[in-house]
């Protein structure tokens, strides 16, 4: 099972208000106060859980950059810097590599680049095997890119097609003991099949997006039947509110980086 030591959060910005959304889950905007209480309350539980954690500040230049998952992929033996083909978010890998580098060294830290795009909410880790979403904002080449540099240190990969909203883990996560949450869609991939997967109802589909840390899951606030069915398996679970975040189509993976 996997054991994170450290995480790297990014402090939210005023400029979260201009994040961008695909409206699937809210059409309001955030109320930057609130995200603040929040962040700092998920990054709390982060600690609580075990995690030494970097907290960055905040970046009004990238309304989007709270959502430190993106720009990087990180494991215990390298750091992939992605490249969103997002305008408004491409100049966070350039932003969140200082932190990197404070971790890693050079021969290290890998990036993907043109025409590869990726951001980190497409890639899921399943043992040694990583799923890679290709969606809007990962494509075949940025996948492909991605395998090279993790096969050096034996892992594998294979693709998934995002075929909902934003990545794929909002559609589909995995939580250890192999255990999933899908979506009725991601309940049909052919490699999904092996796991033990909970379709979760249409109106807690924001809560597939729970987080697994050091045995406990934390869950989005007002998820009702998900939590019922993370508890029935026997997990402790940490309550989270993502309110604000969800309202820019962010969640618990999108806010810290960690390994
Ligand atoms: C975006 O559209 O890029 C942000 N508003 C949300 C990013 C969420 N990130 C994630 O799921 N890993």
């Amino acid at each position: 099972m996997i054991e994170f030591d450290k995480a790297i959060v990014r402090k939210p910005c005023k400029a979260m208000l201009e994040g961008i959304s695909t409206g699937m889950f809210s059409d309001e905007s955030p109320v930057y106060e609130q995200a603040v209480v929040q962040h700092a309350a998920y990054t709390k539980t982060l600690e609580e859980l075990g995690l030494k954690v970097l907290v960055l500040d905040k970046l009004e230049e990238y309304p989007d950059s709270c959502f430190v998952e993106d720009p990087a992929v990180v494991m215990k033996e390298c750091a992939i810097i992605t490249n969103s083909p997002r305008k408004s978010r491409n100049g966070e890998k350039i932003e969140i590599l200082p932190a990197i580098q404070t971790f890693f060294q050079a021969n290290q830290i890998f990036h993907i680049t043109e025409p590869g795009t990726m951001e980190g909410g497409d890639v899921m880790l399943v043992g040694k095997h990583y799923f890679v979403g290709l969606s809007e904002r990962t494509n075949e080449e940025g996948a492909r890119q991605f395998n090279e540099i993790v096969a050096k240190y034996g892992y594998t990969t294979s693709t998934v097609k995002v075929t909902e909203g934003l990545h794929l883990k909002d559609f589909a996560i995995y939580l250890e003991n192999n255990n999933m949450l899908v979506s009725p869609n991601m309940n049909e991939v052919p490699e999904f099949q092996e796991f033990n997967r909970f379709i979760v109802p249409a109106e807690e589909l924001y809560a597939i997006n729970s987080l697994y840390i050091n045995g406990t899951v934390m869950v989005p606030a007002g998820h009702p039947k998900t939590q019922a069915h993370i508890e029935s398996l026997g997990y402790p679970v940490k309550v989270i509110n993502t309110d604000e975040f969800k309202k820019i189509d962010g969640s618990l993976t999108c806010l810290s980086l960690r390994w």
